[in-house]
């Protein structure tokens, strides 16, 4: 059975060159695209996002990060699309991400990791819907 995930590629890999690589590998590891936009969070809106981080110690810092830059945010498809794509990304600190993942290849510290990737399926339908309208849906 198929299901969803959303991501987002994240500022950092987006300056630094990284989002056609990275588009290119959810594609060939099957992930099918259900609705993508590039746009930029406003400190407002990137707060939101990451509101279950409200009380963290990394919390400016995150959001500060998250609204400097354009992102490119997207919805996946695939079987098991949650956990498969986090296997993917690997793990949030690049340094202890296995070899070959996405965090592993383009991310540069626990800060700014090169990706999002949903954590579980309730999440993936709320943070899909945050970024777009059923008419953004294929
Ligand atoms: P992940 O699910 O792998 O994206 O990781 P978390 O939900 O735990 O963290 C969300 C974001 O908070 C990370 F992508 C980056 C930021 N973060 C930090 O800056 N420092 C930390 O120690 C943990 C997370």
């Amino acid at each position: 059975m198929s299901n969803r995930t959303f991501t987002m590629i994240k500022p950092d890999a987006m300056k630094n060159g990284h989002a056609g690589a990275i588009l290119d590998r959810f594609i060939k590891e099957g992930f099918r695209v259900v609705a993508l936009k590039m746009t930029k969070l406003s400190e407002e809106k990137a707060g939101e996002f990451y509101a279950i981080h409200r009380e963290r110690p990394f919390f400016g810092e995150l959001v500060e990060f998250m609204s400097s830059g354009p992102v490119i945010a997207a919805i996946l498809e695939k079987d098991n699309a949650v956990a498969a794509f986090r296997t993917l990304i690997g793990a949030t600190d690049p340094a202890k991400a296995d070899a070959g993942t996405i965090r592993k290849l383009f991310a540069t510290s626990v800060g700014e990791n090169a990706v999002h990737g949903s954590d579980s399926d309730e999440n993936a339908a709320i943070e899909g819907s945050f970024f777009f309208s059923g008419l953004e849906k294929f």
